[in-house]
């Protein structure tokens, strides 16, 4: 019943709107439930935490690395808290120090006095995120300033092997970030990678894992490190003749994704909550504000992308009180501005033919189901809004190019927004409008777009991008 009727609507919204042929990809299903996860936390942990560099040399002393305190689970509840789904965590950066007793290096946990040479990040890691419910996930750059190897073909045996370890000690591994930069090792060479082997290493080892990079497979860098995604903002991207690092398309493409590109691969925006990656005492006074990083949420989850926010543990083992708060406030801004939805005592009336203004009520509290390309909001009174936040049922693709928002006061128009993308979510702000009703309706479609839900508030006018 329900199948026929989305059948109807989806044959009726052909005939509204011009047609673009696009045959949109689509997401896998490891894909759809990275989406959903919307918004985690980055932690960048290891021998810079202790030295203030953001790149060491790899020639640090292991005895360096010393985090007295260290306890994951407060790094746990402080993301639960903070309303954040998981913890990606740098396993290895590019000095090479492992968080982990791994057999493939000797500049690692096992070579410090951290509990005697017997503890183990990522064990305790894993551990607390399972129980705390959160994904659990590990950065490993492939470049490695320290390990000697590096440069040869034998380093690739070293990166796979340390992905197995990964993989069957500490799984399962929800997202596996390999990060672009390449540089050279500690005899002055680079390392041909054999990107083949270790993506067949994760098929083989950890097939529900979704992997970043600068090219995917499964998601792509952002193009910057600020969080912000581009608008448009394209779940598509072409990859052929690309490669990982300095072959990787160029940065406004990652930003933006390919209009019509082949591969579903969207992206993820990757940004710090201070200056650096890691901790450094002397940026604890240059935290984000809760505000600033609701802007940063509006440019980036508002544009269809994921977060990765970076919260850096300092060299006690702990996320300092100052980023707690940060990450608290943020987390209020949240919900207050998304607590009362205004469209609870709208009307909703669609329309398939524009010429035809005979409107069907279909649904008063403002989420639905359906397949709807052109609708009309009417609230029961005139209503103040200045954020209209749209879905696309991105299980069928991401077809939406262009869409009108038009607001109404007593049957006067009293702005139009114009807009791309939607995808998974697109949060639209502007300045506060007194009005009757608005209506939304896509521009150009292939007739199986759809909006699959429209919410309205009034949110605290500082936070509105104008
Ligand atoms: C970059 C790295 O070089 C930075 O140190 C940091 O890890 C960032 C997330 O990715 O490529």
């Amino acid at each position: 019943m329900k199948k026929v009727l989305i059948a109807i609507l989806m044959l009726s919204g052909i005939a509204a709107v011009a047609q673009n042929n696009f045959q949109s990809p689509k997401p896998s299903k490891h894909q759809l439930a990275w989406h959903e996860t919307e918004y985690y936390l980055f932690m960048h942990f290891g021998p810079n935490t202790f030295t203030g560099q953001e790149w060491g040399t790899g020639q640090e002393p292991e005895n360096l690395f010393n985090p007295a305190e260290l306890d994951c689970r407060q790094w746990c509840n402080t993301a639960k808290a903070a309303g954040a789904k998981g913890i990606i965590i740098t396993a290895k950066h590019h000095d090479g120090f492992c968080l982990w007793p791994s057999n493939f290096s000797k500049h690692t946990v096992r070579e410090s006095k951290w509990k005697d040479g017997k503890g183990d990040v990522l064990k305790e890691l894993s551990q607390a995120c399972r129980e705390a419910g959160l994904k659990f996930g590990v950065y490993l750059s492939p470049w490695d300033r320290n390990h000697p190897d590096y440069g040869t073909e034998k380093y690739n045996t070293v990166f796979a092997g340390m992905m197995k370890e990964i993989f069957q000690n500490y799984g399962p591994i929800w997202e596996m970030w390999w990060d672009g930069a390449n540089g050279e090792g500690p005899n002055g060479k680079t390392q041909d990678y054999d990107w083949k082997r270790f993506e067949n290493i994760v098929k083989q080892y950890s097939p529900k894992t979704v992997v970043f990079s600068d090219i995917g497979p499964d998601i792509r860098w952002v193009g910057n490190e600020n969080g912000i995604a581009g608008d448009p903002n394209w779940n598509f991207l072409d990859i052929e003749g690309f490669k990982r690092g300095l072959g990787a398309p160029p940065t406004d493409t990652l930003n933006q994704g390919n209009y019509r590109g082949k591969r579903w691969i969207p992206a993820e925006c990757d940004v710090s909550i201070r200056p650096g990656w890691f901790w450094h005492g002397k940026e604890d006074d240059k935290i984000k504000t809760p505000q600033q990083l609701f802007t940063i949420y509006l440019k980036s989850v508002g544009r269809g992308a994921n977060l990765l926010l970076n919260v850096p543990p300092d060299r006690r083992g702990l996320i300092g009180d100052k980023d707690v708060a940060a990450l608290m406030g943020f987390k209020k801004l949240r919900e207050e501005s998304f607590e009362n939805n205004l469209m609870m005592n709208a009307k909703m009336f669609y329309q398939f033919v524009p010429k035809d203004i005979t409107f069907k009520s279909v649904d008063s509290n403002g989420v639905f189901g359906a397949n709807l390309q052109d609708f009309i909001v009417e609230f029961p009174q005139k209503t103040k809004i200045n954020c209209i936040v749209l879905k696309e049922a991105i299980q069928f693709g991401q077809t939406i190019r262009k869409f009108k928002v038009v607001l109404y006061k007593d049957n006067k128009t009293v702005r139009e927004i114009n807009g791309t993308s939607v995808g998974r979510k697109r949060i639209l702000t502007f300045p506060e409008e007194n009005i009757t009703s608005f209506r939304v309706y896509l521009e150009d479609s292939k007739g199986s777009d759809n909006i699959s839900s429209v919410k309205a508030y009034l949110i605290d006018d500082k936070l509105v991008e104008k």
